[in-house]
């Protein structure tokens, strides 16, 4: 399988500029895409990684509308918010740019063009989704409705995001427009589209028989698809964003956003290197890889692909397109429009410094081959316990006793004993499959492997003890805190595609040099092949403070995290509830006839052996009574005495757990399914009826 390859491209699907990124963008896509390239630039091997916003389509125009703003507007606040965010994330993009610059509308007219002139596309009369009452066309998104397959009421007209279905306009029940709501009628339209069939066979024996080595997941897909036969597909739209189509007769049409978007790849590519762009794309002894998350893979296995076959001139096809699934969070579905997400802006501003602990806690349990759940408590877990439990406190430790016994200077080593053979030989061997996990893009067992070598560390400090032999032996000391110093440099090399922070931090203790230039491909103090050396870092070096890599994260952070989701939930309960239908008219006269007041409570108690009910004497003007209400899960009685209440005060008395409840005390239910009391919102004298 391992062809020759001289240099790696490396693409991230293009995020919709529609929103800021979240945690599931960067664990499916920009975190393992990072570490890989960083991974090989630190062996010194050739690497791109090519990265934009994906400003088309009707995700931007949708927000557009909702906002009352312009897609322009839309697609320049999110690029800039999203182009920031990931590089003080330390996403080493060779280039970030977008689909709105005027060298991809170029490079994308032009491949349009390209196909359309060596007849690649067929032209193609249909009827499609309308809107009669906007008088638009409805691509894609613009049509919503109840999905087949799962019943979600706000699927779309290309996918469901409930269930992950792809989907056509007319697969929806009750479809309507996202515009105005009106039902959806049919009106007839031409578009271009390409002839997906016509690759199938080519397709099949580039992934299904070439591609073996491919995740499950992504050949699994691909798979099925080219299983069920290869259909046509539209490669235009009717909208008025997006790159006009470029041939005569097409006003009012534009390059369907999957057609444009895998294109912004190369146009990228241009934009950084006008004179050698080709070396990228059109030398088979280039390398491509796509990261991306599963909903995507599709396009990226067999729509693009198809799109590269069909120009020719040399275009080469992805050797890999290793595909994330998703991460939820807290057990739910991340979702941008209900804001159930960790934005990555967002974290930033709130965890400064702790770039490293998000993408270590996103590599380490990545959604590689099933989709996983993102919790606050073992972001903290692992941070407490990982690293600084384990890879902080082992270089802390080698870095502390080299200050406490040498003076800070690395020391002179005297003959390795065993024990030390030993340690740098089980460096190696991690190493290995250290090596193996990366070529692979195992990045969670890489994540494992790396810290494997903190844990080697911590043992051999345990086994061998410096600070008992400093007081018998200060040349084994010193032969001891060398090999721990040699360790530690090891655990800034391995560790900096995953946590390039502390990676440049370490290294600059223990002097390396520059770590991320070399993970930049701008520079090469360190490389890769150094890990397991015995003479990484020289003796005589003068190393730096000892300083804390990593800080303990408390339970109260947890907390607030949690309760912001908590409130976020709230809002989307509240954001979507369904008012019941208005109950049947009442004549005024039966309505006055009920007689509500508002009452002080006097004592309030649980009622024993019912834990649902809380037993009220209230002061309603007139004498005292009691009311039993099932409101016991949601209050402490203790609480209640003294506040006003509501109630009706006409109801026949019914017994309750032996009670006689003479009344009944009015209630809501909150978002969250709980019991709240009806009060008036300033104090009234008891008995005041309410009217
Ligand atoms: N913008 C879809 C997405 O963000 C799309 C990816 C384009 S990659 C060329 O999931
Ligand atoms: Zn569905």
């Amino acid at each position: 399988m391992e062809k020759n390859f001289k240099r790696t491209l490396i693409t991230t699907a293009l995020p919709y500029a529609n929103g800021p990124v979240h945690i599931g963008h960067l664990a499916g896509v920009y975190v393992p895409a990072d570490i890989y390239a960083r991974y090989l630039r630190l062996q010194g091997r050739e690497a791109l990684l090519v990265g934009g916003s994906d400003e088309h389509g009707v995700p931007i125009t949708l927000k557009a509308r909702k906002e009352g703003v312009t897609p322009q507007d839309i697609v320049d606040r999110y690029h800039n918010i999203i182009k920031d965010s990931f590089e003080e994330f330390g996403v080493t993009f060779d280039v970030y740019s977008r689909t709105t610059s005027d060298i991809h509308t170029e490079t994308a007219s032009e491949f349009f063009r390209h196909l359309y002139d060596n007849g690649k596309f067929i032209k193609q009369t249909s009827m499609q989704p309308y809107d009669e009452q906007a008088g638009e066309f409805l691509a894609d998104r613009y049509v919503v409705g109840t999905c087949p397959k799962c019943g979600f009421d706000g699927a779309y007209g290309d996918q469901c995001e409930k269930c992950g279905s792809s989907l056509n306009a007319s697969d929806l029940i009750n479809p309507h427009s996202a515009l105005t709501n009106a039902p959806v009628t049919l009106k007839e339209t031409t578009h271009w589209y390409l002839p997906l069939d016509q690759y199938e066979g080519a397709l099949k024996e580039w992934i299904l028989d070439g591609h073996k080595e491919w995740k499950t997941n992504v050949y699994g897909q691909c798979k099925s698809w080219i299983d069920l036969g290869l259909q046509p597909r539209a490669v235009s739209r009717d909208l008025d964003w997006g790159v006009p189509v470029p041939v005569e007769g097409a006003e009012g049409k534009v390059l369907y956003v999957w057609f444009d978007a895998p294109i912004g790849y190369i146009s990228n590519t241009k934009e950084i290197l006008p004179d050698t762009w080709e070396t990228w794309w059109k030398n088979p002894e280039t390398r491509i890889i796509n990261f991306i998350g599963k909903d995507n893979i599709v396009f990226h296995c067999i729509v693009f692909p198809a799109m590269l076959m069909a120009y020719g001139d040399g275009y080469q096809l992805p050797d890999n397109v290793p595909a994330n699934e998703f991460l939820n969070l807290e057990g739910n579905k991340i979702s941008t429009s209900r804001n159930w997400a960790v934005w990555l802006h967002e974290y930033l501003r709130e965890f400064p410094g702790k770039q490293d602990v998000l993408r270590y806690m996103l590599t380490a349990n990545a959604p590689e081959t099933k989709d996983n759940d993102f919790t606050w408590a073992e972001f903290q877990a692992r941070n407490n316990n990982e690293l600084v439990a384990t890879l902080g406190n082992f270089v802390n430790r080698a870095i502390v006793l080299t200050h406490k016994y040498f003076g800070g200077v690395v020391p002179t080593p005297g003959k390795f004993e065993a024990v030390d053979e030993a340690a740098f030989a089980d460096i190696l061997t991690t190493k290995t499959e250290l090596d193996e996990c990366m070529e692979t893009f195992r990045f969670r067992e890489s994540a494992n492997r790396a810290m494997e070598m903190a844990r080697i560390g911590n043992r051999y400090l345990q086994e061998t003890e410096p600070w008992k032999v400093a007081k018998a032996d200060m040349e084994r000391c010193g032969t001891i805190l060398y090999v721990a110093l040699q360790i530690c440099a090891d655990l800034a090399i391995a560790f900096d595609p995953m946590l390039p922070f502390m990676g440049a931090k370490l290294a600059g203790l223990l002097g390396l040099g520059d770590i991320d230039a070399a993970a930049r491909g701008k520079g090469h103090d360190v490389d890769w092949s150094m890990i397991g050396r015995t003479d990484l870092v020289k003796p005589g070096t003068k190393i730096g403070e000892p300083e804390l890599l990593f800080e303990k994260i408390d339970d109260s952070v947890v907390a607030a995290q949690l309760a912001r989701l908590e409130r976020i939930k709230e809002e989307n309960t509240i954001a979507n509830f369904k008012a019941e239908p208005q109950a049947e008219d009442v004549d005024f006269e039966t309505f006055t006839k009920s007689d509500l007041r508002v009452g002080t409570v006097l004592e309030c108690k649980k009622v024993p052996k019912a834990d649902k009910l809380l037993q009220f004497l209230i002061d309603d003007g007139l004498e005292k009574r009691t009311i039993v209400s099932g409101i016991a899960k949601y209050y402490n009685p203790d609480e209640l005495v003294g506040k006003q209440v509501c109630f009706i005060a006409n109801l026949p008395p019914r017994k309750l757990k032996g009670i006689v409840s003479q009344g009944m005390i009015l209630s809501a239910e909150d978002a969250n399914g709980n019991l709240v009391l009806i009060a008036p919102s300033a104090p009234v004298a008891p008995g005041v009826k309410i009217g």
